[in-house]
């Protein structure tokens, strides 16, 4: 018989070997993120653990169950009117996602609890009635209960009482107070009316698409993909850059090209699509727009993207959707599994909100899993500061020689800063380098790594004019996986001249 004892020299040369594969360990790069189907179970039951109260049937707003005073049901106890719509497709996505049958059955609970206080679907706001004729639709398609069929047909009606010429065109965002027209109400009423001509039969909701498609198209997208927000006033374009704009836009026209197989509407889909995902990103990570109603955007530019991918063979999405999930997994909480409303950043203590909480969730459940071990995932390289949590900065897209969405302009005074949320791969020295413009002075700004100061003035010397665009780079070191980069004016330390911050690059060495 063959001894197993292990000699003292094999037991040495064991030692050394693992010694050996631990430092590597220790020093390889951490393998990129992965989620997988277990995943988007876990995450689902996790977040219907902290926000779903069974017995109200409705999401409360916040993680910890306090109101807040906030606008939903029992001083904002219970979410928001379109946020609970929003919740309602999740659920649903849930179930499509899982096949768990208890998601098949909250389906009608969401349902019953929401329209328990709302039985009129009561509320000024046609975006918001449009969530629910949406989210209606849709949970016909998948129970084949008629009431939802109904309703959606009820609410859309309603909403399009509201089309009139005003702008050439469109919905009005509110019913009583007609002072805006906007993306938000329009591109989704188009899915709708989709919807509602294939679940119907009736081509007049195919020509209602087509007609919010098309004002949309005119009066808020530009021929490179740039989807606006709205018009308001006599007449006024206002051009803020929000991902469900872009989503929303992105589905109509996706659902369009299905239902008429006119090529036009697949190719203005996939150019807002590159648009999106060039530009409103960081390091490749779809940038945090806040929380509140912002908190719940991204989830609708990852549904029109997914669609792109799986129902029309876009698989140039795929690579980084996959890392969206993977990014927003990874910093989740693990406390209690919850993703905050900003994927690049560890997800923060305290109270979460239904909405905000949501958004990652949906990439979670919908991304196709990829299959890749879990561990830190480094980004791009490459961060607009126009994308950044910008306090009290301007964003100008003046002249030429930027990149992204523009830059930052005018700030010389206490209280202006950008954040930027970085992942990199290793630890250890990196380069930051600063990409600005300058007149003829020499500006000086705070840096700050991970809430310190690394330099308190960083000179960035004139580059002769607002569009010469000129890099400074700052010697760093990095810790793995997510560190913060702070650019501030301090006016204890910083002079007044002027400078445009371009971007943040990342280089490693
Ligand atoms: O101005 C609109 C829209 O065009 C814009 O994108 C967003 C930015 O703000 C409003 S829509 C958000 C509304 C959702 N319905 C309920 C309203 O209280 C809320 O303003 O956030």
């Amino acid at each position: 018989m063959r001894s197993t004892t292990i000699r003292p020299w094999s037991r040495a040369l064991l030692a050394t070997s693992l010694l050996l594969s631990l430092v590597a360990a220790l020093l390889a790069p951490a393998p990129a993120a992965a989620t997988t189907k277990t995943t988007a179970a876990e995450a689902m039951d996790a977040y219907v653990d902290a926000f779903w109260d069974p017995e109200e049937k409705y999401f409360f707003t916040y993680s910890d169950h306090r109101g807040r005073g906030g606008v939903g049901p029992e001083g904002g106890t219970y979410s928001d009117f379109w946020w609970e719509a929003r919740l309602w497709e999740v659920v649903m996505d849930a179930w499509e996602t899982t096949g768990d049958p208890r998601y098949r059955a909250m389906i009608d609970d969401v349902y019953d609890g929401f329209t328990a206080h709302h039985p009129d679907f009561e509320v000024d706001f046609n975006d918001d009635l449009n969530w629910w004729a949406m989210g209606a639709a849709r949970a016909y398609g998948i129970t084949g209960d008629q009431r939802y069929l109904d309703t959606s047909v009820e609410l859309f009606d309603r909403i399009w009482a509201d089309w009139d010429d005003t702008y050439g065109g469109g919905i009005w965002w509110r019913h009583s107070v007609q002072n805006q027209k906007n993306v938000a109400t329009n591109a989704p009423a188009a899915v709708t009316a989709v919807l509602l001509a294939r679940h119907t039969g009736d081509q007049e909701y195919l020509g209602r698409a087509e007609q919010l498609f098309d004002w949309v198209d005119e009066r808020l997208v530009e021929d490179d993909g740039t989807v606006h927000d709205h018009w308001e006033g006599t007449d006024t374009l206002v051009k803020w850059g929000f991902s469900y704009n872009y989503g929303t836009y992105v589905s109509a026209a996706t659902k369009l090209y299905e239902e008429t197989g006119e090529q036009e509407y697949l190719d203005k889909a996939l150019r807002s699509a590159d648009w999106a995902t060039t530009k409103l990103t960081n390091g490749g990570t779809f940038r945090g727009e806040g929380i509140g109603d912002g908190g719940g955007f991204k989830s609708l530019l990852i549904r029109a993207l997914v669609d792109l991918v799986q129902d029309h063979g876009q698989d140039q999405y795929l690579q980084q959707l996959q890392d969206n999930a993977n990014q927003a997994w990874n910093h989740r909480r693990t406390s209690d599994d919850l993703m905050g409303h900003d994927w690049s950043a560890p997800t923060s203590s305290g109270a979460l909100q239904s909405l905000a909480a949501s958004s990652g969730l949906t990439a979670v459940l919908l991304v196709p899993p990829d299959g890749r071990p879990s561990g830190t995932l480094a980004e791009s390289g490459v961060y607009e500061a126009e994308n950044g949590q910008v306090i009290n900065i301007d964003s100008e897209a003046n002249g030429t020689g930027w990149t992204g969405r523009g830059y930052l302009a005018g700030w010389n005074r206490d209280g202006q800063q950008v954040t930027l949320h970085v992942n990199v791969e290793r630890a250890g020295a990196h380069t930051l380098r600063f990409r600005y413009a300058g007149d003829d002075g020499t500006a000086t700004r705070m840096v700050m790594l991970n809430s310190r100061v690394v330099d308190e003035a960083l000179e960035f010397e004139g580059t002769g004019g607002w569009g010469n665009y000129a890099y400074r780079d700052l010697k760093v070191r990095l810790s793995r996986g997510h560190n913060s980069v702070q650019i501030r004016f301090d006016e204890a330390s910083d002079n007044q001249a002027y400078m445009n911050l371009d971007r943040v690059e990342i280089v490693r060495g």
